[in-house]
């Protein structure tokens, strides 16, 4: 993936890499804004950080420090969390490994004046002024139902490959998925098991090859992860498995585009994530410039990507997830 990023300020925090891109106006303060992801290394997570860099340059006088634990824990998330604080960010937009594990974290930062926002994977509302939802909840996990369920003619065992047990928003779509399946147009569907891949790769493919030798005659599977979806399709080609077992979910195109080709995902979907890091960023300014406020019915600036309005837990979303297949995989690829 191309992508133009200015990076100015490459330096260690902890065991996370910082990348930061400093515009400072002519005259004024410059705003910090923590961009932290739950884990470094995650393709979607880079893609988000490039919209924040890009939210970043339009604002000006906007700081962004992109940063993350090497893997997807809470615990990594409160050193860094700490760190900021001492660092004197203004705003942090976290998304979390775990809605509760940090809280008490987030709580101490914003007694420091921290504006905290969660994005992507929420937060407990006591923690945050605001969620940024890619998109809406209940929509994604049916998608993702509907997707597989025509992949494999509305037939046969299922089984969901997910992040870590803790993520909000993975749990957060397995909930809606299993409320779609309640709907007696999905009855041909069994959901054997849900595993966890912990947004690794190789434990996501080691769990991918545990469900084929525990469920010989399993149809698909479902990944709303775009490590663990990318990490199946391969498991899927790597055992021969083409045509009899089908992945779907949540994935990058520049990520997924071979295995669309190959055969083992037919369909998957996804919102765009550079658009997502970029409204993450553009809203917690509106809080760090208290051009927001946190309330029902708040409406709160997202660049070009318009005005959101806050729901009664201070969440909204972004907007509707895209669905690739063999058609149009070429054009997304060359983007996210
Ligand atoms: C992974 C992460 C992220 C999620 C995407 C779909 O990259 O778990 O939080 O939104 O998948």
């Amino acid at each position: 993936m191309k992508r133009k990023v200015m990076m100015i300020g490459m330096a260690l925090l902890g065991a996370a890499a910082v990348a930061s891109l400093s515009m400072t106006s002519a005259q004024g303060k410059t705003y910090k804004i923590a961009l932290l992801v739950k884990s470094l290394g995650n393709g979607f997570f880079e893609a988000a950080r490039d919209g924040g860099l890009e939210a970043a340059k339009e604002l000006k006088n906007v700081e962004v420090i992109y940063t993350g634990p090497t893997t997807a824990t809470a615990e990594g998330q409160i050193e860094l969390i700490n760190s900021l604080v001492a660092q004197k960010v203004d705003a942090i937009a976290i998304s979390a490994n775990d809605p509760n594990a940090v809280v008490a974290a987030l709580k101490k930062a914003k007694s420091r004046g921290v504006k905290i926002i969660s994005w992507d994977s929420g937060v407990a509302k006591e923690a945050r002024l605001m969620h940024l939802n890619p998109s809406n909840t209940a929509l994604i996990g049916r998608k993702q139902i509907e997707m597989i369920s025509k992949t494999i003619g509305g037939k046969g065992q299922i089984a969901i490959l997910s992040a870590t047990a803790q993520a909000t928003n993975q749990n957060a779509w397995i909930a809606a998925m299993k409320d779609t399946l309640k709907d007696p147009m999905y009855s041909g569907l069994e959901l054997v098991d849900t595993v966890y891949g912990d947004d690794q790769s190789d434990k996501s493919y080691r769990e991918a090859l545990g469900l084929f030798s525990k469920y010989p005659n399993l149809k698909g599977i479902i990944a709303p992860t775009t490590v663990g979806i990318a990490a199946s399709a391969k498991a899927v080609i790597d055992q021969k498995l083409v045509g009899k077992v089908f992945v779907s979910g949540l994935g990058l195109p520049s990520e997924m585009i071979s295995y669309v080709k190959a055969g083992s995902v037919d369909t998957f979907a996804l919102w765009n994530p550079i658009d997502l890091g970029y409204s993450a960023v553009y809203a917690a300014y509106q809080f760090a410039t208290r051009k927001a406020t946190s309330k029902a019915g708040a409406k709160v600036s997202i660049g070009r990507m318009g005005t959101i309005t806050l729901d009664a837990n201070l969440e909204a979303p972004m907007g509707d997830p895209y669905t690739f297949n063999k058609d149009n995989i070429d054009k997304f690829a060359k983007a996210f």
